[in-house]
């Protein structure tokens, strides 16, 4: 007579924090800042630049690697960056930041 095994499946329940996606770095603009000013994230990071500030404002590379543009009230830029990097909103032009890529 065989033996009658019962199995009960296990669910393996993964929160998403130990699976985390490629890094991915933000930076908002607010009160005619940068915020964080300065931020580091590994080289192909992807950065998006959020505009809550009442302002328009750009996020421009010191080096021209990246320009948003007009960025209105609400809107974002993302940008994947490879190496370090000053920027500066070409509106306000003492609007100074910078990623570090290490
Ligand atoms: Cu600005």
């Amino acid at each position: 007579m065989a033996a009658t095994a019962v199995f009960t499946p296990i669910r393996i329940a993964y929160k998403h924090s130990q699976h985390p996606k490629a890094a991915a770095g933000q930076v908002v603009i607010s009160n005619f800042a940068f915020s964080a000013n300065a931020i580091t994230v590994k080289a192909g990071t992807s950065v998006t630049f959020v505009n809550k500030d009442g302002a328009n404002h750009t996020a421009t590379a010191d080096d021209g690697s990246f320009d948003s543009g007009r960025l209105s009230t609400g809107a974002t830029f993302a940008t994947t960056v490879t190496k370090s990097v000053s920027y500066h909103c070409n509106i306000h032009s003492y609007m100074t930041a910078k990623i570090t890529v290490g």
